[in-house]
């Protein structure tokens, strides 16, 4: 069963509605900031599927940021991301998860084109509005972290 969801994963979806996680991150939602990410969002052609508020616990960040755990930075990372609520959507469409990370820009708002996300409402590269899968596999595992399969529609 797994095997069969990494193949239409990898091969079929980006072509039939791939999906991919967006997070508004706590910066852009204490700013107020949520109304307008998911309006350009929704104007970018994406389709909400699902969407939720949550807070992250500091246990939730390592799982959720394995893959920095041994980075300088991550202590600071993780008091960013548990200092208040994230807005967490799954997105779906023509080759989301490549498209939320155009939406989004580069990871240093400093060198994020002007109408990207980072760009208009990051203050730098740790604090920077928004997060997006990046790649097929990270999309499942991280929309899995969030939403039961009966929250996405
Ligand atoms: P994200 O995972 O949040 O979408 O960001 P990304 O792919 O553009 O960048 P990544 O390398 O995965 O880093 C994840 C998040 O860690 C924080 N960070 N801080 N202070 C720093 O040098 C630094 N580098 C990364 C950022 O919040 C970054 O988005
Ligand atoms: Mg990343």
């Amino acid at each position: 069963m797994r095997l069969l969801l990494l193949v239409f994963t990898l091969f079929l979806s980006p072509l039939l509605g791939e999906q991919t996680l967006a997070m508004i991150k706590p910066d852009a939602v204490k700013k107020q900031h949520v109304g307008e990410i998911i309006h350009l969002y929704e104007k970018s052609g994406l389709r909400i599927a699902a969407l939720k508020m949550t807070k992250l616990t500091p246990e939730q960040v390592q799982l959720f940021y394995w893959m920095l755990k041994e980075k300088p930075f991550f202590p600071e990372l993780s008091a960013f991301m548990t200092s208040g609520p994230v807005v967490v959507m799954v997105l779906e469409g023509d080759h989301a998860i490549m498209k939320n990370r155009q939406i989004m820009g580069p990871t240093d708002p400093k060198e994020a084109a002007p109408d990207t996300i980072r760009a208009r409402f990051g203050r730098d590269k740790g604090q920077n509005a928004i997060h997006g899968s990046d790649s097929p596999l990270s999309a499942i595992e991280e929309i899995q972290f969030f939403f039961k399969p009966n929250e996405i529609y």
